[in-house]
């Protein structure tokens, strides 16, 4: 396949840096499919795009399914509903480890957000690998956690932020009053490498389907500690143009918030499967 760009990968288990990515002639389809290839493999990858444009990042997101108009973040309007905004002057925050909105029955497989406004320091971004998190767990464990369910409920952040007085209890009930809520394998199979992920996270991750509650909270704790450990984790220091795709299916991630009083603008849009991900 030609293209023209490199790819260099950030480290062993996760992240890839594009680069000498040129746009003047826009996305190609030679240029999508290397993207792909490179974050199927590299599951977090790193694009210098200062200059994309809504309708580029719109092409981008068509491509690798069906972009989603989000149900509560403002978006950049009327042509471009797909492109989210999230601001930290509109009180918008992720501070916590998710993949996005598992509380759906289908949720977005891929996530692509470009840095617009960043604060001096802070608001860097993390990912874990799931699936090397995964192929790390003992042959035990792997034995254990295939073949269950976990429930995935969106009331979990809205409490944990209630709990931190960051929420009003009028927003906290308009959420709670939505009720999603979906039950999914802990454990995915990657439609394209076929490799298994742990799909489990802190912020929706409530019990596992049918295990005794003492036991489900052990076990999603000693999970949760496991995929947190460093050499699973990349980080990203944003530089404004900077544009991550992640792959849902792949990894969680945490928008770290240690910038406050800054502001801190990103673009973004995810999108679903065009055909349900398989288990
Ligand atoms: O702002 C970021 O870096 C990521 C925010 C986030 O968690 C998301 O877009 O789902």
């Amino acid at each position: 396949m030609s293209t023209n760009f490199t790819v260099r990968p950030l480290g062993p288990a996760i992240g890839a840096e594009i680069l000498n990515l040129d746009l003047r002639a826009g996305f190609s389809p030679e240029i999508l499919q290397s993207l792909e290839a490179a974050l199927v493999q590299h599951e977090a990858i790193l694009m210098h795009v200062p200059d994309l444009t809504p309708e580029q990042h719109l092409v981008l997101a068509q491509y690798f399914g069906d972009p989603e108009v989000h149900t509560f973040y403002p978006n950049l309007g009327k042509g471009f509903e797909e492109i989210t905004i999230i601001d930290s002057k509109l009180g918008d925050r992720a501070d916590m480890w998710h993949h996005d909105e598992t509380f759906l029955p289908s949720p977005p497989i891929v996530t692509m957000t470009q840095a617009k406004i960043l604060p001096p320091t802070g608001g860097d971004t993390c990912w874990i690998s799931m699936t090397t998190a995964y192929d790390a767990l003992s042959p035990r464990m792997k034995d254990y956690v295939n073949g269950l369910s976990a429930w995935h409920d969106m009331n979990c952040p809205m409490t944990a932020a209630l709990r931190h007085n960051a929420v009003t209890h009028e927003r906290y009930l308009q959420v709670v009053n939505m009720a999603k809520r979906h039950l999914h394998p802990m454990v995915l199979t990657h439609p394209i490498s076929g490799r298994k992920a742990l799909y489990i996270s802190p912020t929706y991750t409530t019990h596992i389907e049918g295990i005794d509650p003492a036991e489900s909270n052990a076990i999603l704790a000693y999970l949760h500690a496991h995929c947190q450990h460093v050499k699973f984790v990349h980080r990203h220091r944003w530089q404004v143009g900077d544009m991550m795709i992640w792959d849902n299916r792949s990894v969680i991630h945490h928008a770290i918030l240690d910038y406050q009083p800054h502001q801190r603008r990103m673009h973004r849009a995810s999108v679903f499967a065009r055909a349900p991900h398989t288990a």
